[in-house]
């Protein structure tokens, strides 16, 4: 057995004896996704729908390998696909994909234990680049995340995008047949698939849940295409965001756009006789899996390696995980670090940054762009501030595995994480899991999903360098016991709404008794 693996089991055993051991109110876990399934979706085939496939074959010296890829939404569909056999379509984008996958693209997962069929979608490198570099992240994500970067619209990108959505489509109509089935499609590369689906015929529930912001109407109506991507998402049954405010923005959209009956209290909008619920969902994280990894062994000597190899024995720790985004606020976090060493010279070789960002859509000038700015202003600041035994900003510039993150959680005395806009952010969710010592402080920007639930951290506005200078002193200084109150709360959040409560309460709502109408703004129907 691999390493990992046996990690991997152990961990398994220590969720277990810290739920057994638990006195507090019951957590919702993996085990009730897949009871609540069996139990509601037995008479369905269940599709799930996404760019991302959740295992990607890749060359490596010794063979192909299986990669498990990482993120806490893929890890509940993988639970969910695998308690049911079902089908997940995605994007075949592992190097070596193609060689273990049938004729139709097909490929049984997880590779080790195989439970569910995984349909593999091939896309070509105009593919990649008009439906998911042009459409999906130079034209939706600019859009739905206002911070500025204008959106760029090309016909050629949307030709494609409406091709490659048609072609997911028939992966699914493909291996569902004639049988009824519940698809459940994530995000916003995929707008338009419930629509090709519906216009099938078949037997269909249809939920689609959209990761990012949703912008107001004023800024949506830049679109070209809005009105086809509205009546796409209309032909969902379902349509989840994670925020109150994202939902009502989605039927403010929709009442500004389309001919329709928009009813905000029910929060349900009607449509050529089709009826789409609008409901927010706010995803969570596996919480009892990271925190019994943070309390392992190995955890806690990856820690200790850490610590020496940063030379941080004397130095308090900063974290930021993100990809590198512009969304993610990277520059102006070490902005405000370099203000609070203007201001507060005293943690001058006391504190130390370490920034973990993935480099991604790199083919993207905004990104190379925020990318160049994030080493220039390290650089600036190692110049300016330095520190003895190792740099002030460390930057690394991977992805790295859970198993080498979380000790990175554990390390950290103040995680920051300062969107400028997010949907959710689940690094923030994913810190205050690992903190199960309460010894941690989480900066949090007011402009994420996450800042709505976890109100007790010390939030600070990314636009506002003062402002979060001052925030990082705080979160630095304050006393242990007020901290350890700050974080106790957090992790209750954290804790009460897993990723599998996020599941579950979207699906229930799909499949459950009827289609229940999930909460909404308290107001009077209008009909447009
Ligand atoms: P993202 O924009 O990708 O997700 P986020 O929610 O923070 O943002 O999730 C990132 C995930 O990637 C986390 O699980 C994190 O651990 C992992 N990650 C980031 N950098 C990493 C690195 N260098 N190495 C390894 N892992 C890394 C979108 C929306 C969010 C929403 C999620 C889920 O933009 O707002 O929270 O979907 O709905």
């Amino acid at each position: 057995m691999e390493f990992q693996e046996r990690v991997r089991d152990a961990l398994g055993r220590a969720a277990e004896r810290t739920r057994q051991r638990a006195s507090g109110p019951r957590r919702t876990t993996q085990a009730d996704l897949v009871e609540w399934a069996r139990a509601h979706l037995s008479d369905r085939r269940i599709v799930v729908v996404s760019n991302r496939e959740p295992y990607s074959h890749v060359h490596a010296e010794d063979g192909v390998r299986v990669v498990r890829n990482a993120g806490g939404v893929i890890v509940a569909l993988d639970a969910v696909a695998r308690a049911l056999g079902g089908v997940w379509v995605a994007h075949g984008s592992g190097d070596a994909d193609r060689e273990v996958a049938d004729a139709h693209g097909r490929v049984a997962c997880p590779p080790d234990r195989p439970a569910y069929t995984l349909r593999r979608v091939w896309l070509d490198p105009v593919d990649h680049a008009r439906y998911y570099s042009g459409l999906s992240n130079s034209a939706l994500w600019p859009l739905c995340h206002i911070v500025y970067v204008r959106p760029s619209f090309r016909a050629e990108e949307w030709e494609r995008y409406v091709d490659v959505n048609r072609r997911f489509a028939e992966a699914v109509l493909d291996e569902v047949g004639d049988e009824p089935a519940v698809v459940f499609i994530q995000d916003y590369h995929l707008a338009l698939v419930a629509g090709f689906l519906r216009a099938s015929g078949r037997d269909l529930r249809i939920a689609q849940f959209w990761h990012i912001p949703w912008p107001n109407p004023e800024v949506f109506r830049i679109l070209p295409w809005r009105r086809e991507v509205l009546e796409g998402l209309l032909a969902n049954d379902l349509v989840g965001f994670h925020t109150r405010a994202h939902a009502s923005n989605f039927l403010d959209s929709v009442a500004a756009e389309l001919e329709s009956r928009v009813d905000h209290g029910l929060a349900a909008i009607e449509r050529a006789g089709h009826r789409t619920w609008v409901g927010d969902f706010p995803i969570g994280v596996d919480a009892e899996e990271i925190g019994a990894l943070a309390g392992m062994p190995v955890s806690a000597a990856a820690e200790r390696r850490l610590r020496f190899e940063l030379a941080l024995e004397n130095s308090r720790m900063g974290l930021g995980v993100d990809r590198m985004d512009y969304t993610k606020g990277i520059p102006e976090r070490l902005e405000a670090l370099e203000r609070l060493f203007e201001r507060h010279p005293e943690w001058i070789g006391r504190f130390a940054h370490v920034q973990v960002c993935v480099p991604t859509r790199i083919e993207l000038a905004e990104y190379r762009a925020v990318r160049d700015r994030t080493v220039d202003l390290a650089r600036r600041i190692n110049d300016r501030f330095p520190r003895t035994g190792g740099p002030t900003v460390h930057l690394i510039e991977r992805n790295l595995d859970f198993f080498e993150l979380v000790p990175l959680y554990r390390a950290a005395d103040v995680c920051a994480v300062t969107s400028l806009h997010d949907g959710m952010n689940l690094v923030a969710k994913e810190y205050v899991a690992a903190c199960t010592d309460l010894e941690g402080a989480l900066l949090l920007s007011p402009f994420t999903g996450a800042a709505r639930e976890l109100e007790r951290a010390y939030i600070a506005s990314p636009f506002d360098c003062e402002a979060m200078a001052e925030a990082f002193h705080a979160a630095l200084s304050e006393a242990a016991q007020p901290r350890r109150e700050r974080m106790a709360a957090l992790r209750e959040t954290v804790l009460r709404r897993t990723v599998f409560d996020w599941a579950i309460h979207v699906l229930d709502s799909l499949v459950g008794t009827g289609l229940r109408a999930p909460a909404a703004a308290g107001r009077e129907p209008t009909v447009h």
